[in-house]
């Protein structure tokens, strides 16, 4: 039986472009996805799923053979500072309960996510290096630092196949993204198309490192082709697109909108956002296994703006 690769959290802003695009490389029949509700879009394999359900877990691996697993499921760090108990559980016990298996070999490989909220007032905002102070402020961010030390600890512990990318912002304009502090940088395009304004719940100079999802995409599946031994960090690598506060792509869209306008009316998210860096030193990424951003902020916007309408 062919091996197959499970995508659990396909429903979510990355787990939809991403399955996309694992199809279009190793075909419908390689790839399963899995969440907690039924995406009637996908054109693979689809498995509901609750990744606290462990026995379900076990059931789809068995069934389909899957030996990948890119692990999204997760609250993201605005929805978590609402549910911080549901947040920790979620965030947490999914990612233990996939490194249990490839503990057990039942599992040969797993990429998990982890975030620019795993940094903290602390941390030196400019270029932050990839090992510095790393004291997160929200629930997410203590979930996804203390997700990547039991990344690591598994690795080191047991020779566990884990990958993992610190990841910016990400803005794509076929998946809404859900609860993230950074999601104003999607919907600023939505609503330009459809209203030419937008009410911004970041204030104007709020500057946080950002990407383009096929940047993200390219990233992702390309640390999971390259050869175990090039990927050196275990905990999860920085990765940087580009950066850009609300009044910066406003003023981008208005190249292409001029009639948009952008008011702004910060609230809780303002402080989380504050508590993050505002660029990201990868140089790891780029030096271990090649990683390249292609997207910059005009790019970005034009891209973006030509697929919305
Ligand atoms: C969020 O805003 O919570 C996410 C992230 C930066 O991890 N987009």
């Amino acid at each position: 039986m062919d091996t197959k690769t499970l995508v659990i959290g396909a429903g979510g802003q990355i787990g939809k472009e991403l399955v996309q695009e694992l199809c279009k490389i190793y075909g419908n029949d390689k790839i399963v996805a899995s969440d907690i509700r039924k995406d009637e879009g996908v054109k693979c394999d689809f498995e509901t799923l609750d990744v606290l359900d462990t026995k379900r877990l076990v059931e789809i691996i068995k069934k389909h053979n899957v030996k990948e697993v890119y692990h999204l499921a997760a609250l993201l760090s605005a929805t978590a500072e609402q549910f911080p108990e549901k947040g920790w559980k979620l965030n947490m016990e999914g990612l233990l309960s996939v490194l249990e298996l490839m503990k057990d070999k039942v599992i040969d490989k797993m990429f998990w996510p982890s975030s620019i909220a795993v940094f903290g007032p602390n941390t030196p905002k400019q270029n932050t290096p990839q090992y510095t102070i790393m004291e997160p402020s929200t629930v997410y961010g203590i979930s996804k630092q203390a997700g990547e030390r039991w990344c690591e600890y598994y690795n080191k512990r047991y020779g566990v196949d884990v990958r993992s990318i610190r990841y910016p912002g990400l803005i794509g304009w076929q998946s809404a993204p859900g609860g993230g502090t950074t999601d104003y940088a999607v919907h600023i395009f939505h609503e330009a198309r459809k209203q030419k304004k937008y009410e911004c719940f970041l204030s104007e100079d709020t500057t946080l490192p950002m990407m383009y999802m096929s940047d993200a995409l390219r990233a992702t599946i390309g640390l999971m082709q390259v050869p175990s031994d090039k990927v050196k960090i275990r905990s999860s690598y920085n990765l940087a697109g580009m950066s850009f506060s609300p009044k910066d792509i406003a003023a981008e869209i208005k190249k292409h909108i001029p009639e948009f306008t952008i008011t702004y009316k910060p609230d809780y998210r303002q402080p989380i956002a504050d508590s993050w860096p505002q660029s990201i030193d990868d140089s790891f990424a780029r030096e271990h296994w090649g990683w390249k951003h292609q997207y910059d902020l005009a790019a970005m916007t034009k891209d973006m703006l030509d697929h919305i309408k």
